[in-house]
């Protein structure tokens, strides 16, 4: 365990830095604003990376569209990228650090939150303070967090809202391929001949991949796998409406045909895979009879689909929040991917056993924010990798951890039992977006000190902060994001941060230097110098991005695909991992791993009845509403009101029509909305879009095992009817 780190003078050089060299930080962080009348950046929301041209008056956007040529989006962007300004510039962004609602100067707020966690730390040691973080700042950003907090101020844990979204692919792709590696190029989309999405509403969650996927010339046959018909199984040329988490049971059932029936890549499997006698030993124990009845699925649904992928030339497999947020979602990928493996599907053009990430830069976030892996995918607990890392930032390696961080939920029951007094939020929304939120508005304010940094200082979260640290946002700060498709994207600052808002970066440096270990960071003084450390720490890592050694070289070569060591290149076009077979593991063989389905832990009741399915609502809403909410284009493009839609069948066994005030039920929380009633859901479900904070006041900590991720897919709920004057 690492001691406590207190360096000398810590919070002595608040006052004095705040004096010395204003709000913009030791002069490190010059405005850079761009002089050509047009540039472009990558989009700040969705994982799918596109790019947006940025055009410019007197150095400032006023205006978006999609880049032509680049090889993300190639002209195309939602209505999200096109209208990024405008959260920017609404009149109630956060202009001034706030101490317990206090406007104040930069150096009042730096003292409150280095008085705040330091006098933490040192009556209670490490293990009282924790930060959670994001998959939306830059990865420079991200790893100078870590750094910062972990390296600088002596915390040891820090998770990301990416627990909430991707750990389970993380877990997955670890085990089975031995790095957190997705393997494909959007191009596969357009490639395959047999595309199955399993719980991913492409449409709406990845608008612009959807088109991608449109673009298939092969007539290819896309499978959509959810228990909803939404707009992608609506666009699809077959929907699986499996039961909420029936997928593990379905896919067994998949593997059995695909076994049975001789489908099997007996070539590849015995090249390339270990494992295959326990899957298929398990497989066998699954035939469709018995799949089908768990997974909610007709027999012929099952004997069609494996024989579809069997006999595909080229089949993609695609997962997102319908297997990740489940109670048993690793073992679930893992039955996608040994799907793939089994069926030769992986390391070809049109193949793979394929994770879609969800915000801008979760790719990012796995590899460089230092929660819960060391940088470019190390471990805290391994001694030679803490010796490569402290020996390459010129950091005494003592100061590194050298046990792992407590995971977001850990984080969450430290601050119920006390553990936990200090938290630090930045760039994520916890109050609305964690599960069972009711209660989490208690724990916050239970906390001795809570610091939140963010655009907004009216979100859910902020409203609870002792202080408040004023961010620059997308757009207003330069740094790389990483795609889905592992492409590396640059972000420029087109817009003056208002008020003292300062990017995350600057803030952090000013924060470094307030407590007293700003001079660990020298090297850190610019995001590209830090760009450029990170390459050094990813040379020869699977990720490793050496080669890439200036944002112009980012800029020119229109984002570059990990891997891209140094010495080769170039990197044109679209790249795939895997052509060669080999996996990450030291054998180079990849793993099938699976396991019985066990029943949900929160199954239905008498009391609740039904279950709910959560996630995104719409194109023009973006999780917590925070930046969409404040677009009146985008307001207008999603519903007026909260909607929880329900089944005909369901709504006239309650008495319910179309339109009607209904409350909704669960054994965490209850919230009203309005009915919206139609074939979107099966009988004996409901679904409520994540964008509204009433909809985790239902949900429940429940998480994968393995991956610690929450099951947000799968709450028991009852719904009633509010009669008017009957209340
Ligand atoms: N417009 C918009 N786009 C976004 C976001 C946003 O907030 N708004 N967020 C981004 C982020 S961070 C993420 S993670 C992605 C998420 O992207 P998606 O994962 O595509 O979105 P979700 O709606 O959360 O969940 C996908 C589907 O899972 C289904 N599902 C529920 N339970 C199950 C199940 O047991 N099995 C199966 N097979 N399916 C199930 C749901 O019905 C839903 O349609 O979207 C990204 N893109
Ligand atoms: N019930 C249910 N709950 C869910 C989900 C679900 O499907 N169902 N999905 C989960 C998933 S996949 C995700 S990813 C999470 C998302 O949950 P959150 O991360 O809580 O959602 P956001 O609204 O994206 O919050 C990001 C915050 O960062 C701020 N911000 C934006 N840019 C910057 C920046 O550059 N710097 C700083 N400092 N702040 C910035 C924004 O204003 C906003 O307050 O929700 C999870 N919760
Ligand atoms: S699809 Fe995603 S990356 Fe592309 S413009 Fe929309 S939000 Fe931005
Ligand atoms: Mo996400």
């Amino acid at each position: 365990m690492t001691a406590p780190v207190r360096p000398p003078g810590r919070g002595g050089r608040a006052g004095e830095l705040a004096r010395t060299a204003g709000p913009f930080g030791l002069g490190q962080i010059p405005s850079r604003l761009h002089p050509e009348a047009t540039t472009r950046l990558v989009c700040g929301y969705c994982s799918t990376g596109c790019s947006l041209d940025a055009h410019l008056r007197d150095g400032q956007a006023v205006n978006l569209t999609p880049t032509r040529t680049y090889p993300v989006n190639e002209g195309s962007a939602c209505p999200k990228g096109w209208d990024a300004l405008t959260p920017l510039a609404a009149a109630d962004r956060a202009t001034t650090p706030l101490v317990h609602g206090r406007p104040v100067g930069w150096d009042e707020a730096l003292g409150a939150f280095v008085d705040g966690f330091g006098g933490l730390l040192d009556e209670h040691g490490p293990d009282s303070v924790a930060f959670l973080s994001t998959g939306q700042i830059t990865s420079e950003e991200m790893a100078l967090l870590g750094a910062v907090a972990k390296v600088g101020m002596g915390f040891v844990h820090g998770d990301g809202n990416t627990r909430q979204c991707m750990a389970t692919s993380v877990a997955a792709h670890k085990q089975s391929y031995g790095f957190d590696a997705p393997p494909y190029t959007y191009a596969d989309l357009e490639e395959s001949d047999v595309v199955v999405l399993v719980g991913s509403n492409l449409a709406v969650a990845h608008p612009i991949l959807w088109e991608r996927l449109k673009r298939n010339p092969n007539r290819a046959e896309v499978v959509v796998v959810d228990p909803r018909r939404t707009e992608t199984a609506a666009g699809a040329t077959r929907h699986v409406a499996v039961a909420p988490n029936g997928d593990l049971a379905l896919l067994l059932g998949l593997l059995h045909v695909v076994i049975r029936d001789d489908l099997v890549d007996t070539a590849f499997v015995g090249e390339h895979c270990t494992g295959y006698q326990d899957v298929a030993a398990l497989a066998r124990r699954w035939p469709p009879v018995r799949a089908a009845e768990v997974a909610g699925v007709t027999t012929s649904e099952i004997e069609e689909l494996a024989h579809l992928i069997g006999r595909g030339r080229a089949v993609s497999f695609w997962w997102t929040m319908g297997v990740n947020q489940g109670h048993q979602a690793v073992r679930t990928a893992q039955a996608i991917i040994d799907l793939a493996l089994v069926t030769g599907n992986l390391g070809r053009p049109g193949t793979g056993a394929n994770s879609i990430t969800g915000q801008c830069n979760a790719m990012g976030s796995r590899l460089w924010s230092m929660t819960a892996s060391l940088y470019a995918g190390r471990s805290f607990e391994d001694e030679a990798h803490r010796q490569e890392v402290a020996g390459i930032c010129g950091w005494p390696v003592e100061r590194i951890p050298s046990r792992p961080s407590m995971a977001y939920d850990q984080i969450i029951d430290g601050i119920r039992s006390g553990q936990v007094r200090g938290l630090w939020v930045l760039a994520t929304n916890t109050a609305h977006s964690w599960g069972d939120r009711g209660e989490l508005a208690g724990l916050l304010d239970k906390l001795d000190f809570l610091a939140v940094q963010d655009l907004y200082a009216d979100t859910d979260t902020a409203g609870h902060a002792q202080v408040f640290l004023p961010a620059a946002g997308w757009g207003e700060k330069d740094g790389t994001m990483i795609n889905s498709e592992r492409r590396i994207g640059l972000v420029k600052q087109v817009r003056r941060p208002p008020g003292s808002a300062l990017p995350d970066f600057a803030i952090l440096r000013l924060l470094a230097h307030a407590w007293g270990c700003g001079d660990l960071f020298d090297r850190w003084a610019t995001p590209e110098a830090v760009f450029r450390t990170m390459g050094t720490l990813s040379a020869g890592r699977p990720c490793d991005h050496s080669g890439v050694t200036s944002y112009r070289q980012l800029d020119d070569l229109g984002g570059v695909q990990w891997p891209a060591p140094a010495g080769t290149g170039p990197w044109e076009g679209e790249r795939r991992l895997f052509e060669d077979g080999r996996s990450y593991h030291l054998d180079g063989r990849f793993r099938l791993v699976a396991a019985e389905p066990e029943p949900s832990p929160t199954p239905q009741t008498e009391t609740f009845p039904l279950t709910l399915l959560t996630g995104r609502g719409s194109t023009a809403s973006w999780h917590t509403e925070t930046r969409t909410g404040r677009s009146p284009v985008l307001r207008r493009l999603q519903p007026a009101h909260l909607l929880v839609d329900l089944h005909p069948v369901d709504a006239s066994r309650l008495g319910v029509a179309d339109g009607d005030e209904v409350e909704v039920a669960s054994a965490w929380g209850s919230l009203r909305c309005r009915a919206r009633v139609g074939g979107v859901v099966q009988p004996g479900h409901a679904f409520l879009p994540m964008h509204d904070a009433a909809t985790n006041g239902l949900t429940h900590p429940v998480v994968d095992p393995i991956s610690r991720q929450p099951s947000y897919k799968d709450t028991p709920v009852a719904v009633r009817p509010i009669r008017p004057g009957r209340r």
